[in-house]
């Protein structure tokens, strides 16, 4: 078959993300099918550009990816989904193909966004194994069963949603063919210097908001240290614009004998472009701090949450701030810059909690952070969900705009405080590369964190 693979994503903030799930789907396509990417990030138009693409390639099937279906209260809610809608239709009137639509966006919930956007057929989680069955059961005629977590349109009652329950296990990383960056837009790149990897899949934690596990499960499925560093040595020699990586793992420090072989790994084979993560305050510890900063580690992103020890009880975290305040000393004396971010307004908890985290943010003083104020999947969907949230986070929001000034150096990405598209843009001119994060910091609170190392 002649597949047209499209990476729906336009999000540049905060920064654009090389579509690497969609380019893990191509590899492990097999060579039988004929394969082209159509990536719609860089695009003026992306309709227009997705309509000439269908149009020159002609393509037997479509397989489109979708990476956020919200923004996590960066700018507006519900556009990516009129978007994607607006996607599906313009393969539906320039072509006969059947629409298969997956990614991290898609997974979350598969079943309402195969309603609401009228793809033919939707895979849930990982899509390696997954896709290349559909593949194979269109071209045989065959039955669905089996194939993964598929959502697929009844022939004889279209209207109809079907569903194949989800396999019991999920893929061995070690056996997938890497992902070829060679194909992807030099953008990303030149543009951000930003390449993404992926160590491992899986996180054990069941935080309770959490979407992570339905991508991609709780069993940690690790890579070996040689083949994940490998990747990054061959990523570099494709694109010698890289200048950061990020491990996209859900939590690359659990569990820690895994992020420290890498670590180990990296140190053995003199490895020198820098890179951040997110870590977990559990199993956080001195001896992993310390490899990662002399691996080049450039600084981690942690999702701290709150600073009330009843609301990260409620949320499930499994931690308490003492762990976040251990992280933080930890990170200091290794010289690792430590974000972190905190979601204000989650279920069940009182703007007097949101002001107790605040201060205990401005008593523990990290490098940095980024706060935010919740907001479920589901409100893209339900705009009444959004209406019964609207009275605490508009209460958030002024207590945030109060504090701002006290503390220049924290972000609040809902009010466009130290985050925006002519903040980054300019950051990015003055050659500052990473998590932006990284950047907004006094020299006072660098001396801090760099004096010792
Ligand atoms: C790392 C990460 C980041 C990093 C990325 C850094 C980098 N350089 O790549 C940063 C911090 C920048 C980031 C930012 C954002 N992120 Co983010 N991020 C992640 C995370 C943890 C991993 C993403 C990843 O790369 N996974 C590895 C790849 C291999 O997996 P994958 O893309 O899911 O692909 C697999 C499947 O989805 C499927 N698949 C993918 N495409 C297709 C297509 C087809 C046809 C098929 C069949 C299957 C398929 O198969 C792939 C291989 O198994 C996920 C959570 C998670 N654990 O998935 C959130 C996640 C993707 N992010 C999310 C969001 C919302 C955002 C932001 C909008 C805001 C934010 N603060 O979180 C921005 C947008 C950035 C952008 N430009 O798009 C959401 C998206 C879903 C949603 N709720 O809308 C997720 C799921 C987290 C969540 N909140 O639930 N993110
Ligand atoms: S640690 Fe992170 S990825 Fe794991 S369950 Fe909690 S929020 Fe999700």
């Amino acid at each position: 078959m002649k597949i047209l693979y499209v990476s729906g994503n336009r999000e540049k903030l905060p920064e654009a993300v090389i579509p690497l799930g969609l380019l893990y789907v191509m590899a492990n396509t097999p060579d039988n099918h004929e394969r082209l990417l159509t990536d719609l990030c860089f695009e003026p138009d992306a309709r227009s550009a997705l309509e000439l693409s269908i149009r020159s390639n002609q393509p037997d099937l479509i397989a489109i990816s979708m990476r956020n279906i919200q923004n996590n209260d960066y700018t507006g809610l519900s556009d990516n989904l009129d978007y994607y809608a607006g996607l599906v239709e313009v393969c539906k009137k320039n072509s006969a193909a059947p629409v298969v639509l997956g990614g991290a966006g898609f997974s979350v919930m598969p079943l309402e966004l195969m309603n609401r956007l009228q793809a033919d057929y939707g895979i849930s989680g990982e899509g390696e194994r997954a896709f290349p069955k559909l593949l194979a059961a269109i071209e045989a005629d065959e039955g669905f069963e089996n194939i993964g977590a598929l959502y697929y349109r009844d022939r004889n009652n279209p209207q109809q949603v079907q569903q194949v329950p989800a396999p019991p296990d999920f893929l061995n990383m070690d056996t997938l063919s890497v992902p070829n960056r060679s194909i992807a837009d030099p953008r990303y790149f030149s543009n951000y210097g930003t390449d993404s990897i992926q160590t491992k899949r899986g996180c054990p934690l069941r935080c309770d908001y959490c979407t992570y596990p339905i991508i991609e499960g709780r069993k940690g499925r690790l890579r070996t240290a040689e083949s994940v560093v490998d990747e990054m040595f061959m990523s570099m020699d494709q694109n010698p614009d890289i200048n950061h990586f990020f491990i996209v793992d859900s939590v690359f420090n659990l569990p820690k004998s895994h992020a420290k072989k890498v670590c180990a790994e990296l140190i053995a084979r003199h490895w020198n472009v820098p890179w951040s993560c997110y870590a977990n305050p559990l199993g956080f510890d001195q001896e992993f701090a310390d490899l990662a900063a002399e691996a080049c580690c450039a600084g981690m992103e942690i999702g701290s949450d709150s600073g009330v020890d009843a609301v990260l009880k409620n949320l499930h975290k499994g931690f308490t701030t003492e762990h976040i305040r251990k992280l933080n000393r930890i990170c200091e004396q290794a010289g690792i810059p430590d974000c972190h971010t905190f979601i204000l307004g989650t279920e069940g908890e009182s703007l007097a909690d949101s002001e107790a985290t605040l201060e205990f943010l401005s008593d523990l003083d990290p490098f940095s952070a980024i706060i935010m104020v919740w907001t479920d999947d589901y409100e893209s969907l339900h705009p009444e969900l959004r209406e019964q949230r609207l009275g605490l986070r508009t209460q958030i929001e002024s207590l945030l705009l109060n504090i701002k000034d006290n503390h220049p150096q924290w972000s609040m990405p809902g009010l466009g405080i130290n985050f925006s598209e002519a903040l980054f843009t300019s950051m990015r001119k003055a050659n500052l590369h990473g998590p932006l994060w990284q950047h907004i910091r006094s020299p006072r609170a660098r001396q801090r964190y760099f004096a010792a190392n």
